[in-house]
């Protein structure tokens, strides 16, 4: 057993500290503010490798595994949970096509989303399947005369719906057989009949678009299949396990950007002729506040660690997420709560991270659903 990052993951994790630090925190309060899309520093994101994690280099990746995903998006959440949402959200694409696409698939659609700027966005959820993924009701016909399917239907809540350069889309191939009858179809931007609709304003990670995708007479070649037909829902589902893992790194790293907040202003902020982290009742937040924040992180670890191995993970992904999410909202809250009235002023970051942190335990399922895998796993149904 061996709790120890490898050389090499901590060199990642120094190099994106740093990145993180000079290009990444200086816009974190501006991208809040203004809600734009980060084109910049999702460029240089590129050119450091990050969106290439865990995508083998034949595909221009940049290798690694979930651990090293792990802390690369720890790491920016550290700062900008926004620009980490964006990193985290968007490999999803690549790695679908990794584990599902054909040789063809590969070569043409993951290098751009890997090293060439390009967005990719992953659209299941719809206005009336948001925890219940398999109601969803966009369909995808063939048409045998042409040889393509033609969409119809509408996403919501797409994490990078409106910047995307193309979209999974999960999709009824056969509407009688529900979530046996759903497909995995990838859309390019720009398809006759696909649109971006309206984009969210939302609590917090403003700089992570969150748009409604339409899909009207939206036809695309039937060889924009990603794996079988029919194995839409499994193949939802399996990313999503990778992706929980991505938000319990968010989770982690937005705990670990406020606990330091919490600790600088603690000592620095004097009140009644000492600095406040000379009282007691700060003292023991710290404590707490970082006591959990240490078990969050060695659960992220591990659901990683087992992805990463290839072992079974759903239900320590779960766990991670479920966990790490809830220890964000409850830090933050904290570190704000420290920081007294500063804290909810937009002079500091604490506000703003304690907005952050609440869509952690809402996206990629949220903790009520993660308490339904967790007991499934372990009482069956
Ligand atoms: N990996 C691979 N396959 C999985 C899986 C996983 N982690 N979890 C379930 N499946 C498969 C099941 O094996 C089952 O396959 P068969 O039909 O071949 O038997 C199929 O998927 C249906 O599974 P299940 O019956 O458990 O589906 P439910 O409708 O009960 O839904 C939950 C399961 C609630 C867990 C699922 O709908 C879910 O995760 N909801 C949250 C959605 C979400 O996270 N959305 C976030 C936004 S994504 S844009």
């Amino acid at each position: 057993m061996d709790f120890k990052l490898t050389d090499g993951q901590e060199m990642l994790k120094r190099v994106v500290r740093q990145f993180t630090e000079e290009e990444i925190e200086p816009l974190a309060a501006e991208i809040d503010r203004t809600g734009r899309f980060p084109a910049e520093t999702f460029e240089k994101m590129t050119k450091l490798g990050l969106t290439g994690i865990g995508i083998p280099e034949e595909y221009g990746g940049s290798g690694g595994t979930d651990i090293e995903k792990v802390i690369a998006v720890s790491e920016i959440a550290r700062k900008c949970a926004a620009s980490a949402a964006i990193l985290s959200i968007h490999s999803i694409f690549p790695h679908v096509l990794l584990q599902y696409g054909t040789e063809e698939q590969k070569k043409k659609y993951i290098p751009p989303a890997a090293s060439g700027g390009m967005v990719g966005a992953f659209a299941l959820t719809e206005p009336d399947a948001g925890s219940d993924a398999g109601a969803a009701k966009t369909t995808a016909v063939l048409d045998e005369s042409t040889n393509e399917y033609v969409l119809n239907g509408t996403k919501c809540f797409i994490s990078g719906g409106s910047q995307a350069g193309a979209v999974l889309v999960f999709a009824l191939t056969e509407p009688e057989k529900g979530t046996k009858g759903m497909s995995c179809i990838l859309v390019e931007k720009g398809t006759p009949g696909f649109t971006s609709g309206k984009v969210e304003e939302k609590m917090g990670i403003h700089a992570s678009d969150t748009a409604e995708l339409i899909f009207d007479n939206c036809r695309v070649p039937k060889g924009n299949l990603i794996g079988p037909e029919g194995k839409g829902f499994h193949i939802a589902m399996s990313a999503l396990d990778g992706a929980r893992i991505g938000v319990g790194a968010q989770a982690l790293g937005i705990a670990d950007g406020a606990l330091e907040e919490a600790i600088r202003y603690a000592k620095e902020r004097v009140q009644f002729g000492k600095p406040i982290s000379r009282l007691q009742g700060i003292q023991w937040y710290i404590a707490d506040m970082a006591t959990k924040t240490e078990a969050a992180r060695w659960l992220v670890y591990e659901s990683a660690w087992l992805r990463a191995e290839g072992r079974p993970h759903t239900m320590e992904a779960a766990m991670a997420k479920l966990n790490a999410s809830e220890n964000a909202r409850y830090v933050t809250n904290l570190a704000l709560q420290i920081h007294g009235g500063y804290g909810y002023m937009k002079d500091y970051p604490l506000e703003r991270m304690y907005r952050d942190a609440k869509i952690t335990e809402i996206y990629e399922g949220t903790s009520e659903i993660h308490k339904v895998v967790i007991s499934r796993a372990l009482l069956g149904r």
